[in-house]
């Protein structure tokens, strides 16, 4: 052999799993087809895979002999397994989410494919440089095994034009859309693979490109060549980008147009496919459901409708009795800022048509809530799915639940604030059926047997096999194991070496060195000011402060700390910007105070993605999941340290909440002000008087010092906090912040203790597993049924 290099090695070893993939991928899809039985359709702008090579290996279980093979070769697995680029299409949790359920939708033989865009740019690379963030461009497709490219299956899709009315024979009259320009759909596809079973689903991305495929070559003749190369490029922009905002919404127009696209391309995908069945139109809804993962797909209610209606000729009502049966509505967020909204100006322009269905839709709710509301106006003006603003705006939230018959939130608390606050009044009007709580769920393959491979065996060995990777309500099995000295034993040991192993990640990336022996403390999520790591870097400068008050023989008492951080700062969020700066300017003094040494390290994780979250997640010993309650849906990552035997400190939010039911308040540190009292406090800061909290004045006045450099560049944050009416309570829970920090200290200075708490919080993580999630999807909003698959015993065990 010549020239193989590790990155060689890695195509070989992709090329053969592809391979095998390849296979069952097709085996699968006859399989689905041949059954005819209901599919579920994913729709989500947003997949954040991370790599897919080690998930391959595991989930077909071969892993081992590929190991054997590249020792051969003189490789090691893991140096190979980290060629691969990440595919990073999305921004936080809500895409890595989506690839949770792909996982757990193979895994369970359900029929079920993804569609979403194939970015050209996944969300950007984060470089750090004098503390500050700066984006670079992601380009992650040079090689990319993984993808299929199906130029036998296009979509033309059309944007912009205006609509003509004719009338049939019959009386009737049809709408048609007309004239504006075509953009062409290409499809990917990727195959998912479950866990155990031959099952390997698809999970297809479109592509944008100009209708005709070429330039014009009349104007490349003429020697126009810039504009003849520019209808390629504008058509190819559509699928150029992921839109870096998490939990934002910005309005733009190339946004929209990216939706319609996706979703104009999946559903011609989706109704070309029912009507190969020859199905009545009336079946539509028992052969095909689509899930709206988040508003971003809303168009779809709109696109199905304008199908049956417009191209189809069914009536209204039976095209729209079709359409809300068929879509479920997951929402994701309670912030106002992330709630989209269109003006109805650039949807006039852009979906001239699709505007109009959205005014008939829209007429004949509010003509159904009159008759069951007579004379509230008020009412039909909160509820409309037109807001009557200057400019006006289409609310998609409200289209999403008036065009589905099932709406969710993703941990109870947020199902239950979604029905008293936003859509307070759709329950009214629609009962409280309609709505509905599916708790979030994680993939444990990934997310315990990929990401923490020694923990997984240790489990393995106690709870009689990798069963419980497929029904995680097993690890129940290991708290009769918690006083068993060898268990423990070897159980702080697989930490300590996680441990290690980031340690060595940090050394690499930011130069900084850490003790293993440390308490890790670890906030790893986008950054943003409702999920407040501004209380945590604030909390980091209590703590420095403290030190540097103490004896040197006081401050010899106190327990190490490791205060790791990272994230993604939207480019536009400027605030965020400035947390990422000034947690670097902490690092910088604190990391250098020789009198501090080992005591406080600071350390800031460049370029936080899920590839990283694999060597984190293991590590910590707690993690902060710290939004202010009633702000953070869910968190999924909050379930994942948990699951990897770290404990956390949280607010009463989210699934902190379900973390707390399932591993009892005795092993989790729980602080801060409940959601109830949000709304008070708020209103307080704003007309009473606001005083800041005496621990948290002297950080700003350590900050407003110059500790930590120019004060200029920190003071938004502080007034914010101080001026600005705190909208996000950070002085309010400071002191409880604090007072729970050190009982984290206390607790960790009995480290027989603590493993207990470890041990005993992962053996009751049974619930938060993907699978049991999209059990209550299938069975409670999707009404779908795993196919019945021989599973291939002798080869796909799993290892
Ligand atoms: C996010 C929430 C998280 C939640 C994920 C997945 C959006 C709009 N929402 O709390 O902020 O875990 O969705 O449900 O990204």
């Amino acid at each position: 052999m010549f020239n193989c290099d590790e990155h060689a090695a890695y195509s070989a070893c992709a090329l053969a799993f592809r391979d095998r993939l390849i296979l069952e991928w097709n085996r699968t899809q006859q399989r689905q087809t041949y059954a005819d039985s209901k599919r579920l359709y994913y729709l989500s702008l947003e997949f954040l895979m991370g790599r897919a090579l080690d998930n391959a290996m595991l989930n077909i279980g071969q892993k081992d002999v590929a190991k054997a093979g590249l020792a051969e070769l003189g490789f090691r697995i893991e140096d190979i397994i980290e060629q691969e680029h990440d595919a990073a299409l999305g921004n936080g949790g809500l895409g890595r989410l989506a690839a949770c359920f792909l996982d757990s939708l193979a895994s369970l033989n359900l029929p079920a494919w993804g569609y979403g865009l194939r970015y050209r740019y996944g969300i950007f690379k984060q470089e750090i440089i004098d503390g500050y963030q700066v984006e670079v461009p992601d380009y992650w497709l040079d090689f990319n095994p993984w993808e299929f490219p199906r130029h036998d299956v296009t979509v033309d899709i059309q944007f912009y034009g205006h609509v003509n009315r004719s009338q049939g024979a019959s009386g009737k009259t049809t709408a048609h859309w007309e004239g504006g320009e075509m953009v062409r759909a290409v499809a990917f596809d990727v195959p998912i693979p479950g866990y155990a079973t031959t099952t390997t689903n698809n999970l297809r991305l479109w592509s944008s490109k100009a209708a005709s495929g070429e330039f014009d070559f009349q104007k490349f003749n003429s020697g126009d060549y810039e504009s003849s190369v520019a209808d390629q490029q504008r058509a190819e922009t559509i699928s150029a980008v992921l839109y870096p905002n998490d939990n934002l919404d910005r309005g733009k127009e190339l946004r929209l147009k990216q939706q319609y696209f996706w979703v104009a391309a999946s559903l011609y995908d989706i109704v070309r496919r029912f009507k190969k069945s020859k199905r009545a139109w009336s079946e539509f809804p028992e052969q095909v459901a689509i899930q709206l993962n988040d508003t971003h797909p809303t168009l779809a209610i709109v696109e199905l409708q304008r199908i049956l209606v417009d191209l189809e000729g069914l009536e209204w009502d039976d095209a729209w009795n079709i359409v809300v049966n068929t879509f479920g509505y997951t929402n994701h967020t309670v912030l106002p800022e992330a709630l989209e909204k269109w003006s109805v100006g650039l949807f006039q322009h852009l979906l001239p048509r699709h505007l109009q269905i959205i005014y008939d839709i829209n007429l004949f709710f509010l003509q159904s809530v009159e008759r069951a509301f007579p004379n509230d106006r008020e009412l039909l003006a909160r509820v409309s799915i037109i807001e009557e603003s200057q400019p006006k705006m289409v609310r998609m939230a409200f289209l999403a639940i008036v065009g589905s018959h099932k709406v969710n939130g993703v941990a109870e608390l947020h199902s239950d604030l979604i029905k008293t606050t936003i859509f307070k009044d759709f329950v009214s009007i629609f009962g409280p059926d309609k709505f509905t709580n599916v708790t979030n769920g994680i993939t444990p393959r990934r997310w315990l047997h990929q990401a923490n491979p020694r923990l997984s065996d240790l489990i393995a060995s106690k709870v009689g096999g990798n069963d419980f990777l497929t029904d995680l309500t097993k690890l129940n099995g290991i708290e009769l194991f918690v006083n068993d000295k060898q268990f423990r034993k070897e159980w702080a040991e697989i930490k300590h070496a996680n441990k290690i192993r980031l340690a060595n990640l940090i050394k690499e990336t930011s130069g900084v060195i850490v003790n293993p022996s440390s308490l890790f403390d670890v906030q790893v999520k986008r950054i943003h000011e409702y999920k407040r790591q501004q209380l945590n870097i604030f909390g980091v400068i209590h703590r420095y402060l403290t030190l540097k008050a103490m004896s040197p023989e006081e401050r010899q008492k106190q327990l190490p700390r490791v205060s790791i951080f990272g994230g993604k700062a939207a480019p536009g969020y400027w605030m965020a910007k400035q947390i990422i700066h000034l947690i670097n300017s902490v690092g910088g003094v604190v990391n250098n105070d020789k009198e501090i040494g080992d005591l406080l390290k600071v350390v800031f994780v460049e370029d936080y993605n899920v590839s990283k979250a694999e060597i984190i997640t293991p590590a910590s010993d707690i993690s902060e999941h710290i939004s202010t309650a009633g702000t953070e849906a869910s968190g999924t990552s909050n379930m994942k340290f948990v699951l990897n035997g770290g404990l956390i400190i949280g607010t009463c939010d989210g699934a902190n909440i379900e973390i707390t039911r399932e591993v009892g308040e005795n092993n989790i540190f729980l602080f801060g002000n409940l959601a109830e009292d949000v709304e008070d406090l708020r209103h307080a800061h704003t007309y009473g008087s606001h005083t800041i909290d005496p621990d948290l004045a002297k950080v700003f006045a350590a900050i407003e010092e110059g500790m930590f450099g120019s004060t200029e560049d920190f003071s938004g944050m502080i007034t914010a906090v101080r001026d600005h009416g705190d909208f996000y309570l950070v002085s309010d829970d400071f002191h409880s912040y604090i007072e729970t920090q050190a009982l984290v200290d206390e607790a960790y200075r009995d480290q027989e203790e603590w493993v207990t708490k470890c041990i005993t919080s992962v053996s009751r993580m049974g619930f938060f597993s993907s699978d049991r999630c999209i059990s209550e999807y299938a069975e409670g909003i999707w009404n779908i049924e795993p196919l019945h698959v021989e599973r291939d015993a002798g080869v796909r065990k799993g290892e």
